[in-house]
């Protein structure tokens, strides 16, 4: 029998394990990358292990996150990154130079090869036929100093697409549909590959529109087979010979197939406030739009932007819009002022923001109250956008630009004959901006300013767990409910203190002082807590606090690991059929004990008592073995140095 393409990278980095879907395995990691907010986290993780250079082929670290500088923080990190970077060997990627995913497919990426990033839409690789994972930046650190990244086996979910899209669908419209037949959940512990003869039609980029939104299904990741269209946009970056063909085997099997017909696809959109809550563009026409944002990894590259140009050429963008663009990297904004389309965006009214995440994670142009923002980028959660009753809708560039015309929701189709943008032949190449490490970074001087503070410590697990229920929450608890970021709280990345002062801060913003001053206790959630971002943040602020367990329905794969990575037990309730039952009869301020941890975490039960009710109930936690071990240690740091 042949494989599929996921297996066969995974095939050829295996280190540890077999492939049964659903088994803990482990595969070696060629490249890294990780960004600011997440970054100073990884690098003082990677000093904490004690090698003195990365062992990977390829690292780089990214300033995109972070980039307005309203006080001295995130300049110092900026500093303690480059410095960092130099020290341990690693690419630095200067602030103003983009974003990491479209900087990293633009200029790094290769077909084949294994990427992991501490940042969760790290699988825009997928599209030139990388298998990239995002992760915490533990899990990066280990794999910068040479370790396997561990994972547990995916199922493989074969999207076949057919045809070519229809005038004014887009690559946005492709992933939207798959967010509404599987849902934000409906990825997880799977890969969904890409194949079918629809797959010819899409440029890498747009490839890499749809897997870079994957994320937001909770996948471990996407990818797209690597063929005649991967290698002339390598090409067209003047990295041609970094090029390898890769595709599914004629034979390979599939876990589960799902067709789309790209014909048929019409413009869709993710009402608030979860990208899954998608309908038809037609379906919501005529509601009047505040804000448009044109940016962010998933549609910022250069097709993207010209697109917007050629639609906003010789118009103006209605009185009730705020058009506010964000390019997705230096090359994109230099070609764009090279070639004039730059002037049609500024002319037609766009407000320009420097090649960074930005208003993505709330990082600036914040939308008024009660707003409606419609946005190209990925995530809707409930005050991401800074405004937190904000209603953020997602579309793609086409729409966008279409309502930012109008004042309206609007489907493009409305603009009449379709425009049509060509791939480059040339990419202007200009390097200049990212900082190749010193062949030694021995004598190199890591700079740390005030606000970069320690790594919490974390202890090794007690035998008894015991405290109060801190905080109920339902389902799909994003990290952005756990540790939110934002302008305001992202300068304190560097600084676990602080930032655990914010923790929870839209849903309960007592819980960071209860759970402190009860001495720590636990949460309980429901269905896929921790979606959603990479942060470990949203585990290290809790470990702060005190936090010993989460018991939910289910987790996200990202943060489920990062809990573990910091000693905080991930359990989830051994029959979801008595989940309703026991939840209910169990409140906020109930005690609760689980004894014989230590022993108990051997075997997959344990029990916990609610001294209040008096009720005892099961827990499970589905461990590997070297899981168990990192938390009985303590956390990953712990575990690494024994
Ligand atoms: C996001 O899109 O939520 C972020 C901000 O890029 C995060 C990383 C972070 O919180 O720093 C992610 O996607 O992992
Ligand atoms: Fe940046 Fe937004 Fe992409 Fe996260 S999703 S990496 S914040 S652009």
């Amino acid at each position: 029998m042949g494989m599929n393409l996921t297996q066969k990278i995974i095939f050829s980095h295996l280190v540890e394990g077999d492939m049964t879907p659903g088994k803990e395995i482990a595969i070696r990691i060629d490249q890294t990358l990780t960004q600011d907010a997440t970054g100073t986290m990884a690098y003082l993780e990677f000093e904490a292990i004690g090698i003195p250079r990365v062992k990977t082929e390829l690292s780089v670290s990214y300033v995109d996150h972070n980039t307005l500088q309203t006080g001295f923080e995130n300049a110092d990190d900026h500093r303690f990154l480059q410095t960092a970077a130099a020290k341990f060997g690693v690419h630095f990627s200067r602030a103003g130079n983009g974003i990491c995913h479209q900087v990293h497919l633009e200029r790094f990426g290769v077909p084949g090869k294994t990427l992991l990033g501490s940042d969760s839409h790290t699988p825009t690789g997928g599209g030139l036929g990388m298998l990239a994972i995002g992760a915490g930046g533990l899990d990066v650190a280990m794999a910068m100093a040479g370790h396997p990244f561990y994972l547990n086996m995916p199922k493989v979910v074969n999207v076949r697409l057919h045809g070519k899209l229809a005038p004014w669908a887009s690559a946005k419209d492709v992933i939207l549909e798959v967010l509404r037949r599987l849902s934000v959940k409906g990825g997880v512990g799977k890969v969904i590959e890409y194949s079918g003869d629809g797959v010819k039609s899409l440029s890498v980029p747009e490839r890499a529109t749809i897997t870079n939104m994957g994320a937001e299904l909770g996948a471990t990741t996407s990818v797209f087979p690597s063929d005649e269209i991967t290698k002339r946009f390598l090409d067209a970056q003047s990295r041609g010979h970094v090029f390898t063909p890769i595709a599914a085997d004629p034979d390979a099997e599939y876990d589960e197939v799902i067709d789309i017909n790209l014909n048929e696809l019409e413009p869709l959109i993710a009402l608030p406030h979860s990208p899954d809550n998608v309908k038809k563009v037609s379906e919501v026409d005529g509601l009047k739009v505040d804000q448009v944002f044109i940016g962010s990894c998933t549609n910022s590259s250069y097709v993207d932007l010209m697109k917007l140009a050629k639609i906003l050429k010789g118009k103006t963008i209605a009185p009730n819009v705020s058009l506010v663009v964000a390019p997705g990297s230096k090359q994109v904004l230099y070609m764009l002022s090279r070639n004039g389309a730059l002037a049609d965006i500024v002319a037609a009214g766009a407000r320009l923001l420097e090649c960074a995440c930005g208003p993505c994670l709330g990082v600036g142009q914040a939308p008024a109250t009660g707003a409606v923002s419609l946005r190209t980028s990925n995530r809707n959660f409930e005050g991401r956008s800074g405004t937190k009753n904000a209603k953020v809708y997602l579309v793609s560039v086409e729409t966008a630009a279409a309502s930012a015309l109008t004042g309206v929701i609007t489907d493009p189709r409305y603009l009449g004959e379709q425009i049509v943008v060509e791939m480059p032949e040339k990419f202007e190449i200009d390097d200049r901006m990212i900082i190749p490490p010193p062949a030694d970074g021995g004598d190199v001087e890591i700079l740390r300013g005030p606000n970069i503070k320690p790594l919490p410590k974390a202890e090794p697990l007690p035998d008894k767990l015991m405290g109060r229920v801190l905080l109920k929450v339902g389902d799909n608890i994003t990290t952005d409910h756990i540790m939110p970021a934002g302008a305001k709280i992202l300068p304190l990345r560097s600084n676990v203190p602080e930032i655990s002062k914010h923790c929870f801060e839209t849903i309960d913003p007592t819980f960071p002082e209860r759970a402190r001053s009860a001495g720590g206790g636990f949460i309980v959630g429901g269905a896929n807590y921790g979606q959603g971002s990479s942060r470990e943040h949203a585990a290290l602020a809790p470990l702060y606090l005190g936090i010993k367990a989460v018991i939910a329905k289910s987790f996200a794969r990202i943060h489920r690991q990062n809990l573990i990575n910091f000693g905080i037990l991930p359990l989830t309730f051994e029959d979801e059929k008595d989940y309703d039952e026991i939840n209910k009869s169990m409140g906020e301020g109930d005690e609760l004990a689980i004894e014989n941890v230590r022993e108990n975490l051997l075997s997959d039960s344990l029990e916990v008592k609610n001294i209040t009710t008096g009720k005892t109930f099961k827990v499970r936690h589905n461990l590997s073995d070297r899981q168990k071990e990192i938390l009985l240690a303590g956390g990953l740091l712990n575990y690494a140095k024994k």
